[in-house]
């Protein structure tokens, strides 16, 4: 191997010998000799390994230890509150088109770029390299993964987040069938921020399914196994006719029912995924990213990429998510990012108590008042703050979270931001009209990515458009096609936790709780529904009983009727908005299509049957 003894010694050496993979050797030579760190430290799956990531991290100023044990903090730059879309390309070989809404950019231009800006940006700086598995180990599922970073944040964060992998490479024998990662925050500040995120870059090479990410630090652009892997592997699950998804993976049980059913649910970042995931009573398996494969017994079966939760901590309060909260106050191994810290105490946005007026956060010192170069208050901890934890430190972890098989998936669950349009659940006709609606998922923008206004209404396919690597045409088509060939699709419902009246919420947050258990018991066939033009919602006397059971609360039939009115103009308004969106991509099937106008039709039929624009949901025959 060609690299300088005083940068890779022995030790290390020997370390990815023992992998005994020459493509392994191949890639690790090239960007140690292009990065030109001034060490490399290789990293096993031991303790003592871990052990030194968590160090390093405190040693050189990335985290810092609060006080209640295993707690530490990490800050991003204040321009690096989230994720990079306008800087994130997938990198397009020459004759390959993708979808308007998926960012690219000419592949040997964009290599050529990020190339030459990673010469020599490791300088004077340790490089770690580490394996790591997607989904669990020694499973069908399984994706290999190594990582390249000057960042031992970002390692640190990967061994909470993902199952270590180091193993699981030596039992390639050899193979070149890998996802690698190459990160580096670049230069950074005195706060170890990094300098220039004016020249942040995060570029996907589907060809040889490797990321390039530099001059950033925030999770969802540093942290190569989340976000960036799902744009490798959503390359590769359309290429192998299973799905990968922004989904969390939960169980469900009902209380006084002797059963376990799993569901899984796409929601935009920010719109309550992680708090359904962690809804008091029921299990979690993951909360972000879900590869799903067709069993051999006509069910389909779900893993969770990830072993741990990156999740927003705004809002988490001991009422809204006692689980979460409690996990947080606790002592563990925890990273908060981008909270208040006051002497060793974190602090964040509607956490329950009141937030001191001064601290330390994500720009520094920070006092009630302070503002930002643009003139605006900074808040005291961000509202895209988040906490980062292992599952299985959870209460309510699965049993099956490590599960090779993954868990039967019996339903999934669309969710969307929205004030005034979708009722809080409804189910589809069918698995084709539920890929319809979760393809018409609309959602008002959030803080998880930089550079853009939030609370615009944003068309969001899946919750996956800003992840696809393939055009949505054929992301569809495999998504149609998938469900076809099962023998027992997942029942697809779409829910909306956040309709308005009068500027006031509808539901209180916890009413998500008696939407699943529902959707639960249509899994079982115990709730009769009614059918409406947009699918099946349920019946007053259903949700009044499980109100009544899980809250003990009084589920007035005129709250009902405001929440599951069928509002027909705003719904047809949806609909153009979405046929103007699938119209111009290439290649949509047709029964796509044709979903589109049946939805349509039944709308402007329901109109004109009962001659008014919200039709209540006892009206419907
Ligand atoms: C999301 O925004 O969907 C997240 C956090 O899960 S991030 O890592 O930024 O993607
Ligand atoms: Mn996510």
């Amino acid at each position: 191997m060609n690299i300088d003894k005083n940068i890779l010694d022995e030790a290390n050496l020997a370390k990815l010998e023992a992998v005994n993979n020459p493509k392994v050797m191949e890639i690790v030579e090239k960007y140690v000799n292009l990065c030109k760190p001034s060490k490399v430290t290789v990293l096993t799956d031991s303790e003592e390994d871990m052990q030194y990531a968590r160090d390093l991290a405190v040693k050189n100023g990335e985290e810092k230890k609060l006080s209640t044990e295993g707690h530490t903090i990490h800050f991003d730059g204040i321009n690096d509150q989230g994720r990079d879309l306008e800087n994130t390309r997938v990198l397009l070989p020459p004759g390959k088109k993708l979808s308007k809404a998926i960012k690219t950019l000419d592949r040997e231009e964009g290599l050529k770029e990020v190339l030459g800006m990673l010469d020599g940006i490791m300088e004077g700086r340790e490089m770690l390299v580490k394996f790591y598995c997607l989904g669990p180990e020694n499973s069908k599922f399984a994706i290999p993964a190594l990582q390249m970073t000057d960042s031992s944040y970002v390692v640190h964060s990967e061994d909470m987040l993902y199952r270590q992998g180091y193993n699981q490479f030596k039992n390639l024998n050899g193979s070149g069938e890998f996802f690698h990662f190459i990160h580096s925050s670049g230069e950074v500040d005195e706060r170890k921020n990094t300098k220039n995120v004016d020249k942040r870059r995060v570029y996907m090479d589907l060809e040889e399914e490797r990321v390039f990410t530099i001059n950033n630090q925030y999770a969802g652009n540093s942290v190569g196994l989340k976000k960036l892997s799902l744009r490798l592997a959503i390359g590769k699950a359309n290429k192998e006719d299973w799905l990968c998804e922004h989904m969390f993976i939960m169980g469900v049980k009902p209380e006084g029912k002797d059963r376990i059913t799993y569901f899984t649910g796409a929601f935009p970042s920010a719109c309550g995924k992680t708090s359904t995931a962690m809804i008091p009573g029921q299990t979690i398996v993951g909360d972000d990213i879900a590869y799903i494969r067709p069993g051999e017994d006509g069910i389909s079966y779900a893993v969770n990429v990830e072993q741990g939760i990156f999740g927003i901590i705004a809002d988490v309060n001991p009422t809204d998510d006692p689980l979460i909260y409690k996990s947080l106050t606790t002592p563990r191994e925890l990273i908060f990012s981008n909270v208040l810290d006051v002497d060793g105490t974190p602090y964040w946005l509607n956490m329950g108590q009141d937030i001191p007026s001064k601290g330390e956060n994500f720009s520094g010192d920070w006092e009630e008042g302070k503002q930002d170069d643009k003139g605006n208050a900074i808040s005291p901890a961000h509202k895209n703050a988040r906490y980062t934890i292992r599952i299985n430190e959870l209460d309510n972890a699965d049993e099956h979270l490590d599960n090779p098989e993954g868990v039967p998936v019996s339903g999934m669950i669309y969710g969307g931001r929205d004030s005034d349009t979708s009722p809080p659940v409804v189910q589809s006709l069918s698995w084709a009209h539920g890929v319809f609606i979760g393809s018409a998922i609309e959602s008002e923008t959030t803080a998880t990515v930089v550079g853009r206004p939030t609370g615009v209404r944003k068309h969001n396919p899946m919750s996956n458009i800003e992840f696809l690597t393939v055009p949505l045409a054929t992301y569809i088509e495999n998504h149609l096609k998938f469900g076809e060939t099962l023998d027992k699709p997942p029942l697809i419902f779409s829910t909306n936790y956040f309709l308005k009246e009068d500027g006031k919420f509808l539901n209180e947050k916890v009413d998500k709780k008696v939407w699943v258990v529902w959707m639960e018991g249509r899994v079982h066939n115990e709730y009769e529904a009614i059918e409406t033009p947009i699918g099946h919602i349920p019946k007053y006397d259903d949700l009044k009983a499980l109100f009544k059971q899980i809250f003990d609360r009084e589920y007035t039939e005129d709250e009902y009727k405001q929440q599951f009115s069928i509002k027909i103009d705003k719904l047809l308004e949806r609909m153009d908005r979405m046929e103007a969106t699938y119209k111009e991509e290439e290649g949509i099937p047709q029964v796509f299509h044709d979903h589109i106008q049946q939805q349509k039709e039944r709308l402007v039929e329901a109109k004109e049957k009962y001659d008014k624009d919200v039709i209540l949901p006892g009206e419907f025959e």
